[in-house]
């Protein structure tokens, strides 16, 4: 049994990585692009209903602009990427690739924002970004380069600002449990795990049980007027007043994935959700010698047609150079929900054979059900993943209320709850006192969903008086 710490071997048998020449970057081959276009989908079309348009900013920042927002940027700058040359000659000024997009964007902000018919001001750009990370990179957790969306939206008033910030935040959670099926926890990032730039953090916090890590799925920030300030992004408000706008900015990346991979995969390899898989059900022809394999190919591209008729994503794999038993592990390595076979056997009586990527249950359906059988079983397979991790994940939670059970939890690697007393200096001191090997404990996010806090509990970690239940854990 190998099991997927990283999902380095699984995404390259499973067909959805290439390694490339470059650390830290990787090919993302067809079988990982069609998950990344599914969400992708889902998430503008959710986003235009919202009144939030597509735009796109260039891809390189000049160093005065980026250098501009000096609080953000000082703790990410050994991450930014440089480009210095042209062919053999030096470029006058060195040109920065774009980390984030803040600073490519606001200027305009500014100069676009004059009044408050100019807002709200809702951009959102589908792109790449670099950030040159030093420790050990990681197919779609830790790469160089990763896609996402990113979006910037301007309010003439704070409570729209944090309206907006749950809004996408709930698209998040959707992405992750409609379409991933993954559990996740909503809630407030603390002050020292927040973007620094911004007012306050909110996130989806998903947790990886074999690993008894935390990973950060999404986030969606509310800006206040910090970038407002320095940028400049005033506009004239119905009192005929100069007021400040309020930002928000929000971003899911291909990280999504790599929470995917690891969350569901097992010994056999990937295991993709139905909603995401780029290919739902794969049909495997099993002639005999002395059978009718034309009768059985035939069967076969009957079956896919019918179910792509009825808007499934179905192939068949006809390659002839293999036989069907390499087939089965090759499609269950690339994790396809669904395997139908067609043998002999099947054809004389009017059937398929249906096998299940999630718990390897075999089923014979006869030909006239197809249809509903598939989208039944395909409906089922997308709960079960869901419900399957919910339960592997609420079994790693551990309430603590102690230092030592906190210790304890830690080493059991759980994801901990804990009463906190919110206090920044006790964050930092969690942090040096469990640092090691495997990495300190830190905060992922205090849930918005909060168990109820009797009057006199005490932080598990201060002994003050606790303000809030707070997830707590190693993380990615
Ligand atoms: C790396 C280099 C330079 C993260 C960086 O979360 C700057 C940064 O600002 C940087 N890594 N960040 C924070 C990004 C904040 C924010 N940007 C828009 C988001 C959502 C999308």
């Amino acid at each position: 049994m190998f099991y997927l710490t990283l999902p380095c071997q699984v995404v390259v048998s499973g067909e959805m990585i290439e390694y490339y020449d470059i650390s830290g970057c990787y090919i993302m081959r067809p079988w990982t692009m069609s998950i990344w276009e599914i969400m992708q989908a889902f998430f503008d079309a959710e986003i235009k209903k919202m009144k939030i348009k597509n735009c796109y900013f260039p891809l390189f920042v000049s160093p005065g602009v980026l250098q501009k927002e000096k609080d953000h940027v000082e703790g990410f700058a050994p991450e930014v990427a440089w480009v210095t040359k042209s062919g053999e000659s030096d470029l006058e000024v060195p040109i920065a690739i774009r980390p984030t997009s803040e600073t490519v964007m606001y200027p305009y902000y500014s100069k676009w924002i004059r009044g408050h018919r100019d807002l709200p001001l809702k951009l959102n750009q589908w792109c790449n970004v670099v950030r040159w990370e030093f420790s050990n990179p990681t197919p779609f957790i830790r790469s160089r380069e990763f896609l996402w969306q990113e979006g910037h939206t301007a309010f003439a008033t704070k409570m729209e600002a944090d309206q907006e910030v749950l809004e996408i935040l709930e698209l998040y959670r959707r992405i992750y449990e409609e379409f991933l099926a993954i559990p996740v926890v909503k809630g407030k990032k603390s002050e020292l795990e927040k973007f620094a730039g911004g007012l306050y953090t909110t996130s989806v916090e998903a947790f990886i049980p074999h690993t008894g890590r935390g990973i950060q799925g999404a986030t969606s920030h509310c800006l206040g007027q910090n970038f407002a300030k320095m940028f400049e992004i005033n506009f004239e408000n119905e009192k005929g007043e100069k007021a400040m706008v309020w930002q928000n900015s929000w971003a899911y990346s291909t990280r999504t994935i790599g929470v995917m991979v690891m969350v569901h995969g097992d010994d056999k390899g990937l295991v993709m959700p139905p909603k995401v898989a780029a290919s739902q059900i794969v049909v495997i022809p099993v002639p005999y010698k002395d059978a009718d394999t034309k009768g059985i190919f035939d069967a076969c591209a009957a079956t896919v047609e019918t179910l792509t008729e009825s808007g499934f994503r179905a192939e068949a794999d006809f390659r002839d150079n293999y036989s069907p038993g390499w087939k089965y592990s090759h499609w269950e390595m690339k994790g396809v929900p669904l395997r139908i076979e067609i043998g002999p056997k099947d054809l004389a009586n009017n059937q398929v054979r249906a096998v299940r990527r999630d718990n390897s249950a075999k089923i014979d359906i006869p030909t006239a059900n197809l249809v509903e059988q598939v989208k039944y079983m395909l409906d089922n397979i997308q709960q079960n993943l869901l419900e399957a991790a919910k339960q592997k994940r609420d079994a790693c939670i551990q309430v603590v209320k102690t230092w030592d059970e906190f210790i304890e939890a830690l080493s059991q690697k759980k994801l901990i709850l804990a009463p906190w007393c919110d206090e920044e200096e006790v964050e930092k001191d969690v942090k040096t006192r469990t640092k090691g090997e495997m990495g300190a404990a830190k905060t992922l996010c205090s849930p918005f969903d909060q168990p109820e806090l009797p009057e006199d509990t005490l932080c598990f970690a201060s002994g003050r008086p606790a303000k809030k239940w707070t997830y707590w854990g190693r993380s990615y």
